[in-house]
């Protein structure tokens, strides 16, 4: 297979261990970052080095990185933005010298991504993450103590407040700009070291609480693509993502920027939107939720696919504990599924050919 299988791993604290992802048939790529440091720091060589054996140990690859944060600093342009952006671009260097071709980050403002419930189960016992906009009504957080599953808590309320407000006076423009002081200076450095920089789209790809977002529709990554013009500057096309909006056509998108070799890395999950733009994260079939997998594959087939590609967020299924959405088995089965379509495809194309 031309695309390159991958499976996010959490470090030595992931209670999957390296061993049980190499028995997934086909797993070829370890998706991982160095979580000793804190954004903005350097990541020590040490940490490097001892991922790339681990990972060797036990016949798997460490070469693509998610993520290397982007200091809200970097984001807002203020205080030691050019520092920040040194920083940034010697952990790109130093991710480069120990084998890592792909480095995955996101633009989001102050929060990664947003759901309201990570645990909630189907009929079926299965849980999963979910977004429902029922909870999410009247929640303001300038006024409230509110904490959502998977926000940052390091974060005081007065430095959420703070940092929310000082969003809304950059506003998108703003962030735009910011977006394109940073990639002017980090993609030459990724060029240089032969590495492909994937922006994640923003989770869900609307604004939330009056934040600015722009990773979040076809013109936007038009936009962005245009900024820097290079292989080096390219997306990590996240289908669950970009697909929790009714609005992003999916498999036409993916088809497009694929022609374009745009796409360096694919997250492949699914989604059931539901008729208030909720949504809940389902298996990774078709006909588990609303994205159509198979177009998806068959654009990445039709384009020749060789980039690095990752089974997304799973269920909890099997009575498996662990960190929401990154346990073994659903995710497993979404890349044996996953491998079965491309290799049916594959197939399907040569003999055309
Ligand atoms: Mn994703």
């Amino acid at each position: 297979m031309k695309m390159k299988l991958s499976f996010r791993w959490y470090g030595e604290s992931d209670p999957v261990s390296l061993q049980y992802i190499s028995q997934i048939p086909g797993m070829r790529s370890i998706v991982s970052a160095v979580y000793d440091v804190k954004p903005g720091e350097v990541w020590g060589e040490e940490s490097l080095a001892k991922m790339k054996k681990q990972c060797e140990d036990n016949g798997l690859v460490f070469d693509v990185v998610e993520s290397i944060p982007v200091h809200e600093d970097i984001k807002l342009g203020r205080n030691n933005v050019d520092e920040l952006l040194e920083v940034y671009c010697e952990n790109i260097r130093r991710c480069a010298k120990y084998g890592v071709k792909c480095v995955t980050y996101n633009f989001m403002p102050v929060f990664d991504w947003t759901r309201t419930q990570l645990d909630k189960p189907a009929k079926d016992g299965s849980t999963s993450l979910v977004m429902y906009w029922e909870q999410m009504k009247g929640l303001d957080p300038l006024k409230d103590d509110i904490h959502l599953p998977g926000w940052d808590a390091s974060y005081t309320q007065s430095e959420v407040r703070e940092l929310i407000t000082a969003y809304g006076e950059l506003g998108e423009e703003g962030l735009w700009k910011n977006l394109t002081k940073f990639l002017e200076k980090v993609i030459p450095v990724a060029e240089e070291c032969g590495v492909r920089m994937a922006i994640h789209p923003d989770d869900p790809p609307y604004p939330i609480f009056g934040l600015p977002r722009i990773i979040t529709n076809e013109a936007n990554l038009d936009r962005f693509l245009k900024i820097v013009d290079s292989p080096a500057n390219s997306l990590c096309f996240c289908t669950g993502s970009l697909g929790c909006a009714k609005f992003n056509d999916i498999p036409r998108m993916v088809r497009k920027y694929a022609e374009m070799d745009r796409i360096a890395f694919m997250h492949i999950r699914n989604v059931r939107l539901l008729d208030d733009g909720s949504f809940e994260e389902s298996g990774h079939l078709s006909a588990c939720g609303s994205m159509d997998i198979y177009e998806i594959v068959k654009a990445l087939v039709d384009n020749d696919f060789d980039g690095y590609l990752r089974p997304d967020h799973g269920r909890m299924i099997w009575g498996e504990t662990g960190k929401p959405g990154y346990g073994l088995y659903d995710r497993a089965l979404g890349a044996t599924y996953l491998n079965g379509m491309f290799e049916a495809l594959e197939k399907e194309k040569a003999k055309n050919e």
